[in-house]
């Protein structure tokens, strides 16, 4: 019975830790050397890089093809494309912002840069880490193919074959292709801008031929945490995971604030490990405990810094660590203000999470996409807590097999990426995605992918609200599936005026909590005029203090906090009124030059009560 028990065990085991793909995780405390800075480029609208003047595909050493970089020997030798240092961008960067002419530009552009080998062990491999690329790309290093991707915004990475890699000037050339698709994720229409490039930051991983490729260190889901904290008797539970499978393997991990020094005997890819703590100091907004960790395999050690906390729901209730969470959010994308541009780096997640910091909120919906490393490691030690999400919005084209792929891929690299920081707190897979019963297959397969990715977080997405006979009533069949009832609303701006929030009314088929993850309206900053006029600073202002009237005396009592949309103006192609949009939508409670519009105060306003309410 005991060995038949825990050959089921293995086998769950095994099954929950092997479905991560290939991704090398906390390329940060690798061993890495950067390959940021100047890349050389070239626009290539025709493709001509890739195919011939009779549209066939480039054999690899045609001297045609962009991915193989011309040396001229003779003065009679010739050539029709080059890399020069005359037209080149920063990496990490999106083309968009950086070069005027592309400005609007959605098509191939090729990106190059030389480098030298690193010096490695005998007993080290060289991988090639990308932490996004907008949106296909195709990797070649000394006119070799490496390797191609889909997906703007997850990162990915490739062994580079010893034998490929020359000591000295080694060409690499990415094809990127940020063309739109119905049958991509996202697809065709969004409101937000399609910056093309290789947006985050790119480097060489130098690891030995074995190392620690992934792991999960968390507290166990089922904790109840308040009697834990009482018989001060923690479960701490995950897997590791190596890059091959080895016999006899020994995995140590430390985490000397908690005394914790274990080592696991790992035969295959992976193992499981489990272990007890004591005195844990529960990470939370409030306090936002990170504990340094260390796991080391053969010698090399892979640092991070891990909060513990529990996410879980019961019935109509959201509690954080056993008690009771009101989520205090706000939504952002993925640009950084005043420049306009993708944000990247450790300098723009700190300047955008300060905002977040000075309106009290402590929930950030990163909409609607993965957003870059920093920002998920820079709110685990702020305390702001992370709703994640794929970029399913909208109208995809829910009954194609392909497309489901291409969701699940994202899905995974998201949730491998970030499934040790505290401050995830929800998996969403996607965003008001229109009902039927493909999209209901198709979103209800992410919720349940999610869930046996990662047992220990909650999962959900933006759902349909019906305004039906006076209700506004949610029975969108995926809600089901979420844990919680996510929803975005617009009254008073899409339909009628503010006031019409004082006659709502709202209803839920589902006894699950209650979030509000957008709503909102716009307003140019500095327009200012009586509160009916749309677009003035007065109108938003209105809008969020019906809205917030609403909260407080409407809404069901499972209401468990909104993230209005959203913090800063942002560049949408979607949004041309002449006078007050010019290519932005204005919903931000700060504009592109960091201004604050009257609602941020009306918010912040409320969020320092709630605040006060925490206990
Ligand atoms: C939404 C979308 C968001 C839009 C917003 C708007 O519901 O989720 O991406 O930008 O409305 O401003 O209309």
């Amino acid at each position: 019975m005991r060995i038949k028990l825990s050959i089921l065990l293995c086998l769950f085991t095994i099954n929950y830790i092997k479905a991560q793909g290939n991704l090398i995780v906390n390329s940060e405390s690798r061993k890495s050397v950067s390959l940021n800075g100047a890349w050389n480029y070239i626009v290539d609208p025709y493709e001509t890089g890739a195919y011939d003047y009779r549209l066939k595909e480039r054999k690899e050493n045609d001297p045609g093809a962009y991915w193989n970089v011309p040396v001229l020997e003779k003065k009679s030798d010739w050539t029709e494309h080059g890399y020069s240092g005359l037209y080149s961008m920063q990496v990490p960067g999106d083309w968009n912002s950086q070069v005027e002419a592309l400005k609007f530009y959605e098509g191939t552009v090729w990106y190059h840069k030389s480098f030298d080998k690193p010096s490695i062990n005998e007993n080290e491999d060289v991988y090639l880490y990308f932490g996004a690329v907008n949106y296909k790309s195709s990797i070649y290093l000394n006119g070799k193919k490496l390797g191609s991707h889909k997906g703007g915004f997850t990162p990915f990475n490739f062994k580079i074959p010893a034998e490929l890699l020359k000591n000295t000037n080694n060409q690499l050339v990415v094809m990127i292709n940020n063309k739109r698709f119905i049958d991509e994720i996202p697809t065709t229409n969004t409101d937000w801008w399609n910056y093309g490039g290789i947006t985050r930051d790119v480097k060489l991983l130098l690891l030995p031929k074995q190392f620690i490729q992934q792991y999960h260190i968390q507290l166990d889901e089922k904790t109840d945490a308040l009697s834990a904290k009482k018989s001060n008797n923690w479960q701490v539970k995950g897997w590791i995971k190596l890059n091959e499978a080895v016999t006899d393997g020994k995995i140590l991990v430390e985490i000397p604030e908690l005394k914790v020094n274990k080592e696991f005997k790992v035969n295959g890819d992976s193992v499981s490990v489990a272990f007890n703590a004591k005195n844990l100091n529960l990470w939370s907004p409030k306090n936002p405990k990170l504990y340094p960790i260390n796991l080391r395999y053969k010698g090399v050690d892979l640092t991070d810094k891990i909060g513990f906390r529990t996410i879980q729901v019961e019935g109509e209730k959201l509690l954080l660590n056993g008690k009771d969470l009101f989520l205090r959010g706000i939504c952002l994308h993925e640009e950084v203000i005043p420049e306009v541009r993708r944000a990247h780096s450790m300098k723009d997640a700190s300047k955008m999470l300060s905002y977040v910091k000075e309106l009290h909120s402590n929930m950030v919906r990163l909409s609607h996409y993965p957003h870059n490393e920093n920002m998920v490691r820079a709110a685990d030690s702020l305390g702001i807590l992370i709703w994640d999400e794929i970029p399913v919005y909208w109208t995809i084209d829910f009954g194609n097999p392909e497309v489901l792929k291409k969701a699940q891929q994202q899905l995974k690299e998201m949730i491998a990426r970030d499934r040790n920081r505290a401050s995830v707190f929800i998996w969403s897979v996607g965003n008001e995605t229109p009902v039927s019963e493909n999209r209901n297959l198709f979103m209800s397969t992410l919720v349940k992918n999610a869930k046996s990715l990662d047992p220990t977080r909650l999962v959900s997405a933006a759902l349909e609200v019906r305004y039906n006979s006076g209700v506004n009533y949610v029975d969108d069949p995926l809600g089901e599936f979420t844990d919680i009832v996510s929803l975005n609303e617009y009254l008073g701006w899409y339909g009628s005026t503010p006031d019409g929030c004082r006659t709502a009314e709202w209803g839920s088929k589902y006894k699950k909590p209650f979030f509000i993850s957008e709503t909102g309206a716009e307003a140019k900053f500095g327009f200012n005029d009586e509160k009916e006029s749309r677009f003035s600073e007065e109108y938003q202002e209105w809008f969020y203090k019906e809205q917030i009237d609403m909260f407080k005396n409407k809404f069901p009592k499972n209401y468990v906090g909104v993230s209005p949309w959203i913090l800063f103006d942002f560049k949408s192609p979607k949004r041309n009124n002449p006078e007050y949009q010019n290519g932005f939508n204005r919903k931000g409670l700060i504009d592109e030059y960091g201004n604050k519009k009257k609602a941020f105060y009306i918010l912040q306003e409320y969020y320092k009560e709630q605040e006060k309410k925490d206990t």
